[in-house]
């Protein structure tokens, strides 16, 4: 595979960049090796500065479910373009949007765009606290929420990546509020409520895990926390920025049957321009400025470009069948993957749900960030570079999720699984 531009790119891209990159885990740190430049992209496939071509797995890690550069996603930005990007004033597409949104995620009685997940995560959590009137919040360890000060505590994807779990920078007086659990550990989170009765504004977490590979909730799990924090008078949020039109098209709430307090969006909902949302009960919601006192703002916040992005990203995975049709070729590339590994003797775990898919090189099930952490990484990373030098383009690390989309038909799956049986072989792992 010829790399010599991207390897090119990437040293220009030193001088200018941390890193080299506007986003840490994509330096390709935690797999080794240089990350290829990725100039075009179509449906399922991906083209980096040298010409090589990848079915990919990333899809802007989630955002892409429609494929990449969907015709009519494509011309609906085309068309909103050329109608003015960004007015900066209320416009008819934020509610068509949101009235798409709200029609599978009933549970945002009212909502706010904003322009990333971050955002949206931020929005939530400060009217938790403004709600509640506690300055206190419980993460799950090794989910990861964005940027935001508070929530690296303990967080997943990139940060995780680096093992460097708390990031510089953050105030011990930001994170002393911030209490951790592992996730799938229901008598530890119910420990630190005993432990703070009246102080906890909310419990985030990402109801399904896709920040430290892809982790499933334990039976009960969720509807437990649901009535844990009712019983102490918190607020339940889920953070479904990833998992939202992903896991189902409901998201996790739907899945799992759990009503919680608020919930932030992001990715899909802007089908790959910048797009977040937080949401729920009209009256932590109509707490929000410029009804009430809690501040918020933003000033790309709705604008027509990326609201007729997602509506048209939107529109595409709810026609009838659509999302199944995901669904079946992920359940197929998941199932493909397990039985090779099994054939091979190598130890796999393929946990999938919806759209996502993940890989554990473990023995067991993985069911919490520890678990992850002591799966074979070395091992992943020597499989993430087989499949890329095959023209397979994943998640470069080994706690992240995989997503697939609706450009993902038969043939890519059947050239995924073929590459991947001769990566296994080559693991020499018998
Ligand atoms: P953004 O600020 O990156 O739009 O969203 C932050 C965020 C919030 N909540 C969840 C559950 C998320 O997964 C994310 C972002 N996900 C990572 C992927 N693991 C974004 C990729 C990156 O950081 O480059």
């Amino acid at each position: 595979m010829k790399t010599q531009k991207s390897a090119r790119f990437f040293k220009s891209a030193q001088k200018l960049f941390p890193g080299g990159v506007n986003s840490p885990v994509r330096a390709f740190q935690s797999v080794g090796g240089l990350p290829p430049f990725m100039v075009k992209a179509k449906g399922a496939y991906l083209q980096d500065v040298d010409g090589n071509i990848y079915i990919d797995y990333v899809a802007s890690w989630g955002p892409l479910i429609a494929g990449h550069a969907s015709r009519k996603v494509v011309k609906a930005i085309q068309k909103a373009a050329s109608l003015g990007t960004s007015f900066g004033t209320p416009n008819p597409h934020e509610i068509e949007l949101a009235k798409r949104i709200q029609k599978y995620f009933p549970s945002l009685q009212k909502l706010r765009f904003v322009n990333s997940g971050t955002e949206a995560v931020m929005g939530a959590l400060r009217l938790a606290r403004a709600f509640t009137k506690r300055d206190k919040i419980v993460k799950l360890e090794g989910c990861y929420h964005g940027h935001a000060d508070s929530l690296l505590v303990k967080a997943g994807s990139g940060a995780l990546t680096f093992g460097v779990p708390t990031s510089a920078g953050v105030p011990a007086d930001f994170a002393k509020h911030t209490l951790t659990a592992p996730y799938n550990n229901f008598d530890a989170v119910k420990d630190i409520f005993d432990a703070n009765p009246d102080t906890i504004a909310c419990v985030i977490l990402e109801p399904v895990m896709g920040n430290s590979g892809l982790i499933l909730p334990g039976n009960g799990f969720l509807k437990a926390l649901r009535e844990l924090t009712r019983q102490y008078g918190a607020l339940l949020i889920f953070d479904e920025v990833m998992s939202g039109f992903r896991v189902a098209m409901g998201g996790a709430q739907a899945q799992y049957k759990i009503k919680p307090d608020l919930t932030t969006l992001g990715k899909v909902i802007g089908g790959g321009l910048p797009v977040g949302a937080f949401g729920g009960r009209a009256e932590i919601m109509n707490l929000l400025s410029p009804l009430g006192p809690v501040y918020q703002a933003g000033t790309l916040s709705g604008n027509p470009l990326a609201m007729r992005a997602g509506i048209e990203t939107l529109r595409l995975i709810s026609r009838a069948g659509a999302f199944k049709k995901v669904e079946k070729q992920t359940q197929k590339l998941a199932l493909g993957l397990q039985n090779l590994a099994k054939k091979l003797g190598i130890p796999l775990q393929v946990p999938h749900l919806g759209s996502m898919l993940g890989i554990f090189f473990s023995e067991k099930p993985v069911r919490n960030l520890s678990e992850a952490e002591a799966s074979d990484t070395q091992l992943f990373n020597r499989f993430f570079h087989g499949m890329l030098e095959r023209g397979v383009y994943l998640p470069p690390s080994a706690f992240e999720a995989w997503f697939v989309s609706l450009a993902h038909g038969d043939k890519e799956i059947k050239r995924t699984l073929q590459v991947a049986e001769e990566v296994f072989a080559g693991l020499n792992f018998i």
